[in-house]
């Protein structure tokens, strides 16, 4: 039995996974750079060793030092959250040598599906559909040329050692075909020093939904069931949902058994994630298995009813899964929401900096998962999301509502966020329709980034806060110090005529 976890990582997925330890009675062992000294998940563990200097390579990635850590502080198992380790085989298999559990699937799980090449093998001898295209590299170009040709155009090339978008190259034309290759195989080669690439035909326009699944060590495995994931950005997610509004009960109880079948392929261990793509006729295809917990995994809980971190730890602890497929239902519905400190008017550029203010939105429905207090400086170093906004519902229109309640309510001064942005898209007809894809964002561009002007009622609290903020600063003030000097906003409004914006 699990006494005790090292989190190996950093920010809010650190703090939610030892909130699940606490529950648990395990105890926790955080490890920080000199970044994050003063990070929200050094203060909740209750243990916290340095691992090293700011950049990931030298800390949260430093497998030696976690393990050593891990043998020091006599942790049993090992949480590696999502990115950084969470899919490295290697440390899996470090882990285990020393060991120490690794929460997480094992190395053969890990690069069948780390590998997408392999994984479109996997799921074709296992019955799972996939985008219509190769099963082995290309090696020749004038083979990739005719196979294009019988697949017809628009394909899209990617890396097999890509995802989420890495290494890929959309063709149209034919004319395109051999440069398209040679610059997907040089970026694949630079990036993952493996220039594998593959042939699939292109997917217009295409829905990103995928499935939670979690599988124990004796052979069982469930779905519960799917989040919604089209609202993207540059393969950013932005906001998730579940259910989603596209499928129905025939489609979802389909791809929920073949992500099932996917999870078995590959005989996995613990909590995962099949995503599709689907087209506006509801046919779908497998596009990769996410072998970790996810950012977006709350919405499931929340709807499901399960506590996510809970069901890794007690499979990691050789348990048999304590629900059957047929226990588990959707209630009602979730929404989530990335806030990140980027400036939505500004090309989303990361907005790192002091937490001046921050309050954040409480009451019925509404859950958030997060790190940062007033006072914290976001380190530049790393992924700008401050938390993730979950609301609940019983509909999907309530939790909308719900999430633009939310969204009201929160705070945030110091950096910029896309909190704005955010209620934006909660308020477009398209997205409150249902009937969004991946190129939504895109497509609506110039209503979601629409800059907005300052209305009567924002100049008056403008002046009001401008007005209150010099009585405050006169009060404070020494005058022989500051003399005729002392300027503030209220009197440059008054003078310039300036447009204050909030
Ligand atoms: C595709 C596709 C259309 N057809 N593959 C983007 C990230 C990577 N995981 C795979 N991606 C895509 N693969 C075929 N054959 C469209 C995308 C895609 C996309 C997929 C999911 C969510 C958002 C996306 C945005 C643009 C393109």
């Amino acid at each position: 039995m699990i006494q005790k976890v090292l989190v190996a990582n950093r920010g809010e997925i650190a703090v939610r996974v030892m909130r699940t330890c606490r529950e648990m009675g395990i105890r926790t062992v955080a490890v920080y750079s000199d970044a994050d000294r003063r990070s929200m998940h050094v203060r909740y563990a209750d243990e916290a060793v340095h691992i090293g200097p700011a950049p990931s390579r030298e800390s949260y990635l430093r497998m030696d030092k976690i393990l050593e850590v891990a043998k020091q502080t006599k942790a049993d198992a090992i949480h590696p959250g999502y990115g950084f380790l969470s899919e490295n085989a290697e440390f899996s298999e470090a882990c285990k040598k020393e060991g120490i559990l690794f929460i997480g699937p094992d190395a053969h799980a890990i690069n069948t599906m780390g590998d997408k090449i392999s994984a479109r093998k996997t799921m074709e001898a296992a019955g799972v559909p996939i985008v219509p295209g190769t099963l082995n590299p290309i090696d020749d170009e004038n083979e990739a040329i005719a196979k294009i040709k019988e697949i017809g155009l628009p394909v899209m090339i990617k890396a097999s050692a890509g995802g989420g978008g890495k290494g890929m190259r959309m063709v149209t034309d034919e004319k395109d075909i051999l440069s398209a290759i040679r610059s997907a195989r040089s970026e694949a080669l630079d990036a993952f020093n493996d220039g594998s690439v593959y042939i699939e035909k292109y997917i217009q326009s295409p829905h990103h939904i995928e499935f939670q699944i979690l599988a124990d060590n004796h052979g069982n495995a469930v779905h519960l069931f799917e989040r919604e994931c089209s609202v993207q950005r540059r393969h950013q997610k932005v906001v998730e949902e579940t259910p989603s509004p596209l499928l129905n009960h025939e489609v979802r109880m389909k791809m929920g058994e073949d992500a099932v079948n996917a999870a078995k392929a590959v005989n996995y261990s613990g909590a995962g994630t099949v995503e599709f793509v689907m087209d506006d006729d509801l046919n779908y295809y497998f596009l990769e298995m996410n072998t970790r917990l996810q950012v977006e995994h709350p919405i499931t809980e929340r709807v499901v009813g399960v506590d996510l971190v809970r069901e890794q730890i007690n499979i990691a602890n050789n348990e048999k899964l304590s629900f059957k497929q047929e226990d588990l239902k959707q209630h009602g519905h979730a929404i989530e929401c990335r806030i990140y400190a980027e400036d939505p008017d500004n090309n989303f550029m990361p907005s790192p900096g002091v937490i001046k203010h921050i309050t954040e939105p409480l009451g019925v429905g509404v859950r958030t998962d997060g790190y940062v207090y007033e006072g914290f400086e976001i380190p530049m170093h790393y992924d700008p999301m401050i938390s993730k906004l979950i609301v609940w519902g019983s509909d999907r229109d309530t939790a909308i509502a719900r999430m633009r309640r939310a969204l009201y309510e929160y705070k945030i001064t110091g950096v910029k966020t896309s909190i704005r942005f955010l209620e934006k898209v909660m308020e477009h007809k398209v997205f409150q329709s249902g009937k969004y894809n991946t190129t939504f964002i895109e497509k609506y561009n110039k209503e979601l980034f629409e800059k907005e002007e300052c209305t009567g009622e924002c100049q008056d609290m403008a002046i009001i806060a401008a007005f209150l903020d010099y009585q405050h600063k006169l009060a404070k003030a020494q005058p022989s110090k500051h003399g005729g000097q002392m300027t503030n906003n209220w009197k440059a409004y008054g003078r310039r005529r300036i447009k204050i914006r909030i």
